[in-house]
């Protein structure tokens, strides 16, 4: 049976950049604002002030500097603080398989390969613009596809675990070809309002090629030497927003309908767990930590996954070791591992191994072990 290869990955960056000084100049308008608002309450004690946002907090927390979003001046008002997007008639391509359109195309041509060649779409990512018909089946007609599609979502865990879905349908002979799209439009689903999370998401789209090594004819491939998958239930990273909120009769707008979570504990709780499923993956198939060249994490935090791959390797970790593309795009949820697989990986020479590995929301943790041929 032939072994399944990455033939070629594409990266979608959008247009617009938000850097940390001017989210935290319009998130303190904000706060002034509400504040003077609610003067009254506040002084009566039944409100509570909002406090301001820091530069220097959101950095040293985080390792974030700056992230893409597809829209800024709606993020940037303090009267609004979410993106300003124009509703789109039904035979208009959606925004999320435009991005993700975009991604496809860079990917196919770095595997050298035409949309007739992909007989996959998985679209994997955290946040579906619509029920249904599939982002992904919009894709696969937009890019000339066959074969089959379908949405999937494992917040930032979906990447991965697209990836071992693609991975299993080439090994069991059902595609021969795959194409798994990470379109993350978080902005539209991120608490812009709330000083805890305002400065974590950013907007993109990654897409990789999988497919049988002897159809793969880019001159760069990563043969999948494995996949492992894992969750474990969580309220700790949680958004309730869906299809029976109207028949709730609950407000739209209520914190709970976007992003929210107890990131301190998210922290403490996901570093062992990450740290102990890559250890049993490389376990099982026979390789020491220390053997990988490169670990492509999940890109949330940055002491998390210096830490991470600290109890891995049990030594500093550089970023020739753990690639960092947080600082300048955030966390863009389930594309991040892949940005930084897109990003940091042709230094690398035949036989380096690899792993890409992702852990987020459920909690999920998805890892692929990958090797350059
Ligand atoms: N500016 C200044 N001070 C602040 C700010 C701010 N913006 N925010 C909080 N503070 C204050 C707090 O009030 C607190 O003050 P005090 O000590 O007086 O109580 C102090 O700073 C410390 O606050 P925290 O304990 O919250 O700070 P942490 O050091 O824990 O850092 C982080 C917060 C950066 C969020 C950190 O906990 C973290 O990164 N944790 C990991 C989170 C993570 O990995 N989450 C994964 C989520 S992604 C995912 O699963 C995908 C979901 C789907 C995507 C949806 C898209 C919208």
């Amino acid at each position: 049976m032939s072994a399944v290869v990455i033939s070629g990955t594409g990266l979608y960056t959008p247009p617009h950049t938000i850097t940390n000084a001017e989210l935290v100049a319009s998130f303190n308008a904000y706060v002034d604002l509400f504040n003077a608002e609610h003067a009254a309450e506040i002084e009566a004690g039944t409100v509570q002030p909002l406090a301001h946002s820091s530069v220097e907090f959101i950095e040293k927390a985080s390792g974030i500097k700056s992230r893409y979003v597809m829209e800024k001046t709606g993020i940037l008002d303090p009267k609004r603080m979410y993106p300003r997007f124009q509703e789109r008639s039904d035979d208009q391509l959606s925004m999320l398989a435009e991005i993700g359109v975009e991604a496809a195309k860079k990917a196919l041509a770095a595997a050298g390969k035409t949309g007739a060649d992909v007989d996959g779409v998985i679209c994997a990512c955290s946040n579906l613009q619509r029920a249904y018909p599939a982002i992904a089946i919009e894709i696969q007609n937009a890019i000339g596809a066959g074969g089959y599609a379908f949405d999937m979502n494992v917040a930032c865990s979906a990447a991965t675990f697209g990836l071992e879905q693609a991975v299993n349908a080439i090994r069991n002979g059902s595609a021969k070809c795959v194409l798994v799209i990470n379109p993350e439009i978080t902005s539209g689903h991120q608490e812009w309002k709330d000083r805890d999370c305002h400065f974590i998401f950013g907007d993109v789209a990654t897409a990789t090629v999988v497919e049988r090594a002897d159809t793969a004819t880019s001159s760069e491939q990563w043969e999948v030497l494995g996949s492992k998958l894992a969750t474990l239930f969580s309220n700790n990273i949680r958004n309730n927003f869906g299809y029976l909120n109207r028949s709730e009769d609950s407000d739209p707008t209520a914190r709970d309908k976007t992003f929210r979570q107890e990131g301190r504990k998210v922290f403490k709780e996901v570093v062992p767990i990450a740290a102990a499923h890559i250890e049993s993956q490389l376990g099982a198939l026979g390789i020491a930590p220390t053997d990988v060249r490169r670990y492509w994490l999940h890109q949330a935090n940055l002491s998390m996954n210096q830490l991470i791959v600290k109890k891995l390797i049990g030594a500093e970790v550089t970023p020739e070791v753990a690639p960092l593309i947080l600082d300048e795009y955030a966390n863009t949820s389930s594309a991040g591992s892949i940005i930084a697989f897109h990003t940091a990986r042709t230094d690398l020479p035949a036989g380096s191994l690899g792993v890409i590995c992702s852990f987020g929301a459920g909690y999920s943790v998805g890892s692929v072990v990958v090797r350059k041929r």
